[in-house]
C-alpha cells in the first residue's frame, strides 16, 4: 500500500532510473549490447528492488506507466551514447505481461524510436515465458506488431515457465535467454549442463539466437562459449551501473 502510494510520484519527481548490464557477444568478447534494468530509490522507502515493487504495480495498472518511462528513457540513453560515439549497442528492455497487453504499447515504442532516432534492430524487447503463456491470442497479434516495428523479442528466464513449447515455432521470437539458474549450478551439477545445452541446441534448431544470464564465473563463459552460446551476461563480465559507470566500463573494455 506504502510503496504502491510512493511510486504514484516516483516519475514526477526523478525517483526512477535504470541500470545498465553489459551483454557480451561469446565468440569475439565484445561488448554487443546492455540490458536496462529500472531502480527505485524512494525518499520514503530507500532503495526498493523491482521484484519487490513491479507486482505491486502490475496490480495497480501502475506499470504502464512505470513501462512507457523505461522505453522512453532506454531510447533516449541509446540515442545519448550513440552520439557520444559509444557506438551502436543494443539496447534490450524487460516489458511485462500487463503492458504488453495494452493495446498503446507498439504506439509508444514506435513513437520513442523516431523521437530519439533509434534502429529499431538495436532495441530489444524481453518477455518471459509466463507473459508469453498468460494470453497467449491477444499476445500473439501484439507480437507481430512489435516485431512489424523491426525490434528483436527474446523470451526472458527460459525454462522455468511452464510452457508449451509449440509456441516457440508460433510466436514471432528471435532469441531465448537461459535462465541463471541453469548457468549457476552447471558446474556442480551435470544436469543443470546438459539443460543448458540443450536450450542451446534447440534455440539454434529453430534459428534463435541463445544467450545466458548468470555468467557468474569464468569457467560457466569458457563453458557455454564451448557449447556455442551465442551472448553472455553476468557479474563475471559486468553488473547492472548506473550509465556513467557503464559508460567508463566501456571505455576500459576498448
Ligand atoms: O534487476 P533485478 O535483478 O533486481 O530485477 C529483478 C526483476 O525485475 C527481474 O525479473 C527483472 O526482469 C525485473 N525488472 C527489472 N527492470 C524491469 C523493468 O523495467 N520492467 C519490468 N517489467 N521488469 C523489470
Ligand atoms: O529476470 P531478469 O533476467 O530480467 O533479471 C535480471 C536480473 O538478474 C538483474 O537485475 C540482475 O541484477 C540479475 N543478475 C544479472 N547478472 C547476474 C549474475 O551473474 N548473478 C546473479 N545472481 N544475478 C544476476
Ligand atoms: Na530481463
Ligand atoms: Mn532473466
Amino acid at each position: 500500500q506504502q510503496v504502491e502510494s510512493c511510486l504514484r510520484h516516483a516519475i514526477e519527481r526523478g525517483e526512477l532510473w535504470l541500470a545498465y548490464q553489459p551483454r557480451i557477444e561469446a565468440g569475439s568478447g565484445r561488448t554487443i549490447g546492455v540490458e536496462a534494468l529500472l531502480r527505485w530509490h524512494s525518499p520514503e522507502l530507500g532503495a526498493v528492488p523491482p521484484a519487490e515493487f513491479i507486482p505491486i504495480a502490475e496490480e495497480s495498472g501502475q506499470i504502464v506507466a512505470l513501462g512507457d518511462w523505461v522505453i522512453q528513457q532506454a531510447c533516449a540513453q541509446h540515442d545519448a551514447w550513440r552520439r557520444s560515439g559509444l557506438g551502436e549497442l543494443t539496447v534490450s528492455l524487460n516489458m511485462s505481461a500487463v503492458q504488453l497487453r495494452t493495446s498503446g504499447v507498439p504506439e509508444v515504442l514506435r513513437a520513442a524510436l523516431a523521437r530519439h532516432q533509434v534502429n529499431p534492430a538495436h532495441l530489444e524487447v524481453e518477455l518471459t515465458e509466463s507473459t508469453l503463456m498468460e494470453t497467449a491470442e491477444e499476445t500473439m497479434a501484439q507480437l507481430h506488431a512489435l516485431k512489424a516495428l523491426g525490434l528483436t523479442l527474446s523470451i526472458d528466464d527460459f525454462g522455468t515457465g511452464y510452457s508449451n513449447l509449440n509456441y516457440l515455432n508460433r510466436f514471432p521470437i528471435d532469441k531465448l535467454k537461459i535462465d541463471r539458474s541453469f548457468v549457476q549450478q552447471m558446474l556442480e551439477d551435470p544436469a543443470q549442463l546438459a539443460i543448458a545445452r540443450a536450450i542451446i541446441g534447440l534455440g539454434h534448431t529453430l534459428g534463435l539466437r541463445v544467450v545466458a544470464e548468470g555468467v557468474e564465473r569464468p569457467e560457466h563463459a569458457q563453458m557455454l562459449h564451448a557449447a556455442r552460446c551465442d551472448e553472455l551476461q553476468g557479474f563475471h563480465f559486468g553488473r547492472p551501473m548506473p550509465p556513467a559507470e557503464l559508460e567508463r566500463w566501456l571505455r576500459s573494455q576498448r
